[in-house]
């Protein structure tokens, strides 16, 4: 026995994962995969990783140094599943599975809870990058035991994207809550290319302005505040023309937009925890929105505004669009740090709010500088219920909010859909009012439902005897 870590699964994200841990001094990894092509192929491929191949669980497990650690990519679901179950015939108490796939956390709580008997230690860890990140360095957010982190916290480290000096890799919580912050991560990310998304439709049907204009536009973007790899890609990809039909390919791919449900998942959770995460449900609805050709079809039909959309002063509109999509951007990360908070409290998940931020400056898909004002904002202020109340978010908002305003209502009177730039807007002037109807509501309740309601000026709970002579008892509290 020789490997101080193991990797079950090599498809593409486990070999090249197998490869980084390989790559790093300190580490011997043992691969195994259920069918033997991959590993042979693995193997043959890069004698440089010095490898050490098996064949069988039982092998697998015998090349392992204890505690043996191992890592799963296997496709999410009943795969991971079957895996966990043969490992745990043949490691001991004391050893390290680790579940390196796209998990749903509940799964995750439940494995863990299951391994747990056995002695064995399970972890959830959520990792992020695609297979660039694999292979060079991910954003790594590991959940699981205090001692399980003890050995596997360096191996993480050695393999884990650096960020300003500092590898992207922290124990986020026990059992689930690594794949839990994994899951927000993706909907922050949906609801992230989405608002980029509508900057980009505004400016194109409000100006006129070419996929290539407007390129250059988020490549000047890129440089300042908005600075992120989302709008470093955007720009690449506005800027790439179809060699076959000679058109910028924006304008040949086909405008429906997949989902491998990451994103559904953080909006049911936020549902469940009663979190409004109205950003990321936008956008993972706009997306569901375009994927349905056929209503699509038949709802073209319905009439848009009279008026054509034309913007007057291009470059007021353009730095415009740019204050919303900061302002957007903020109540977005805002309210994933929001469902985030909510799950740790829910499932009694110790999540340092300020150390996730700072995981996700390099190796995910989110990565920018803009983190770094979350990691501050926390560090200032560990509690801070509201994120974008943060001074620097706070003030950010107050200089933009004039230009968010004027966006969203040139949206509407346009016909133009911007359901994230609205939505975030409307979240932010709902947090922020003094009252809301919801007292109405309140009043509509008790009406069919005697929900009862509190009062403002005294304790207690009320009903109203709306079908009687309207007179007000204290009610008991059961609503
Ligand atoms: P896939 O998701 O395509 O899964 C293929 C692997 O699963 C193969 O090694 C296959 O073995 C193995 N497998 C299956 Br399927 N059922 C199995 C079973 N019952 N027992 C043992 N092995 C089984 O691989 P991937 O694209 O490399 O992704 C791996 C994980 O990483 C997934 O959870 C995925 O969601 C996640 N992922 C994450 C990112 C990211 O950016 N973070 C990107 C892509 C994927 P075989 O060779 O014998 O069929």
């Amino acid at each position: 026995s020789a490997a101080n870590i193991g990797v079950v699964g090599l498809a593409v994200m486990g070999s090249n994962l197998a490869r980084n841990l390989a790559s790093r001094e300190g580490n011997t990894v043992a691969v195994y995969n259920r069918s033997r092509e991959k590993t042979d192929a693995l193997v043959a491929e890069h004698p440089e990783a010095g490898f050490i191949p098996s064949f069988s669980y039982e092998e697998f497990a015998a090349s392992l140094t204890t505690p043996r650690t191992a890592i799963i990519m296997v496709k999410a679901g009943r795969g991971t599943d079957a895996v966990i179950d043969e490992l745990v015939k043949v490691f001991e108490p004391g050893d390290i599975i680790v579940d390196g796939g796209n998990a749903y956390f509940p799964d995750t709580i439940r494995r863990e809870k299951a391994v747990r008997e056995t002695g064995i230690n399970f972890v959830g860890a959520g990792i992020s990058g695609g297979e660039e990140g694999a292979l060079n360095g991910p954003s790594i957010m590991p959940g699981g035991s205090d001692e399980s982190w003890v050995t596997l916290g360096p191996i993480l480290t050695s393999i884990a994207a650096v960020a300003e000096g500092e590898p992207c890799v922290t124990h986020i919580g026990h059992n689930g809550a690594g794949h839990f912050v994994k899951m927000v991560h993706n909907g922050i990310e949906y609801a992230d290319m989405q608002l980029i998304a509508e900057a980009y439709d505004l400016i194109r049907r409000g100006t006129g302005k070419t996929p290539a204009e407007i390129a250059d536009i988020f490549t000047d973007w890129n440089g300042g505040e908005l600075e992120s790899y989302l709008i470093e890609i955007t720009a690449e990809v506005l800027r790439q023309i179809d060699a076959e039909t000679g058109k910028p390919l924006v304008d040949v791919i086909l405008d429906q937009a997949g989902a491998k449900g990451t994103g559904a998942w953080t909006v049911q959770t936020a549902l469940s925890l009663g979190v409004p995460v109205s950003g990321i449900a936008e956008a993972t609805f706009a997306r569901s929105l375009s994927s349905h050709p056929e209503q699509r079809r038949v709802a073209a039909a319905l009439p848009g505004p009279d008026s054509t959309f034309e913007v007057d002063d291009v470059d007021a509109f353009v730095e415009d669009v740019r204050q919303a999509l900061f302002a957007s951007k903020i109540i977005a990360y805002s309210q994933g740090f929001d469902e985030i908070r909510a799950g740790a409290e829910e499932y009694d998940w110790s999540i340092d709010l300020g150390a996730v931020a700072k995981i996700w400056r390099a190796g995910c898909i989110i990565r920018a500088q803009f983190l770094n004002r979350i990691a501050d904002a926390y560090a200032e202020e560990p509690g801070l219920p509201v994120l974008a109340t943060a001074p620097y978010f706070a003030d950010s908002i107050a200089r933009g909010q004039g230009a968010w305003r004027r966006v969203v209502v040139a949206a509407a009177q346009a016909g133009i859909p911007a359901p994230a730039f609205s939505s975030s807007l409307a979240y932010y002037d709902g947090i922020r009012a003094d009252r809301l109807p919801a007292a109405l509501v309140q009043g509509q309740r008790d009406f069919f439902g005697a929900h009862t309601y509190k009062r403002i000026d005294k304790p207690g709970t009320f009903h109203t005897d709306w079908s009687g002579d309207r007179t007000e008892s204290e009610a008991e509290d059961t609503h």
